[in-house]
């Protein structure tokens, strides 16, 4: 592709953004296409794939096409469709509370840690209650860390212990109290039902009855965990996909600095 052409390309592109009315983009802007895939408890024939179409068209999607659709078994067939949206956002109202502190890489934190706060940071992980999923704790606290990214285990300035996974809450913050942790790190995976909102809420529960909750950074993480729910549930923060050590390391390192002198102004 000439880079002339792709210019005309990006003009015509640019011209037809309104970031006041932003669409899903298919292959022209505004074009609205999304693709959907669900399944409808229903035998897989003519009138599952009409109910399929009606059903996307209740959920604001124009011109619905059925491109693959499978009997999972007896009774459920499952639908891959193509639409077109009809609805549209203000992309320029939208405000996402998230962790603002600084991101730096496994060196800086270390030294601002030895230099600012003078002492190793004692940090605990576990992927808590019936939740068996360690990959995402493990990534976090590691060694050998994940997508390039050492975990804490490697961090001069961090003593990590990794409990792994469906830990007690309890126990979780019975080894807390005996190693003097300064941030518990909380691994959820599992929502189905919300169970994760319940697990979450008890470990906030049992900290406070425990009167620890405000002398550790408490940190929870996770696929469909957002900084904003973490908040909500009263954590310090909540990390997601796409989150590395160096994001939760620089977060606890500010964060522990900032106490510090919270602590000393008082
Ligand atoms: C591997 C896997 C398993 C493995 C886990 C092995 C192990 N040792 O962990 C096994 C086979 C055991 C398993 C079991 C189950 N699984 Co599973 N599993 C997965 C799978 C395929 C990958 C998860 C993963 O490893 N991701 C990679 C890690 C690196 O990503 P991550 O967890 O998001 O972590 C990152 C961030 O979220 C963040 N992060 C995560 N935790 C923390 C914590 C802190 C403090 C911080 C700062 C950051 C942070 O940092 C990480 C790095 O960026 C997913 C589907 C998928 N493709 O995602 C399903 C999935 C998670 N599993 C699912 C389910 C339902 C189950 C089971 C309940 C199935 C069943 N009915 O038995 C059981 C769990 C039983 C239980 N008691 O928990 C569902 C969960 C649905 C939901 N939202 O509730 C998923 C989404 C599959 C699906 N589409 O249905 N599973």
């Amino acid at each position: 592709m000439s880079s002339g052409l792709y210019s005309t390309e990006k003009q015509d592109f640019d011209k037809n953004l309104d970031l006041k009315k932003v669409k899903p983009y298919g292959d022209t802007m505004n074009d609205g296409k999304v693709q959907i895939s669900f399944t409808l408890p229903v035998s897989c024939n003519d009138e599952a794939i009409e109910a399929a179409k009606i059903l996307m068209r209740k959920m604001g999607l124009d011109n619905p096409q059925i491109v693959y659709y499978y009997q999972l078994t007896d009774g459920f067939t499952f639908f891959n469709g193509y639409g077109s949206c009809r609805h549209e956002v203000d992309f320029t109202g939208i405000h996402v509370p998230k962790v603002e502190s600084a991101v730096w890489d496994m060196h800086e934190v270390d030294d601002f840690i030895k230099t600012h706060i003078g002492r190793k940071l004692r940090v605990i992980g576990a992927s808590t209650g019936t939740d068996a999923h360690t990959v995402g704790i493990d990534a976090i606290m590691n060694m050998k860390g994940y997508a390039g990214h050492y975990g804490l285990e490697r961090y001069e300035m961090f003593e990590a212990m990794n409990m792994g996974s469906q830990v007690l809450n309890e126990d979780f913050i019975a080894k807390a109290i005996e190693w003097n942790a300064d941030a518990l790190l909380v691994s959820q995976t599992v929502t189905q039902k919300d169970v994760h909102i319940q697990n979450l809420t008890e470990l906030v529960e049992m900290l406070e009855a425990e009167g620890l909750r405000q002398k550790v950074l408490l940190i929870c993480g996770g696929p469909r965990i957002s900084h904003e729910l973490a908040k909500e549930l009263g954590y310090d923060a909540g990390f997601t996909m796409n989150s590395y050590a160096n994001h939760v390391a620089s977060y606890i390192a500010q964060e522990m600095h900032n106490k510090m002198n919270d602590y000393s102004g008082m």
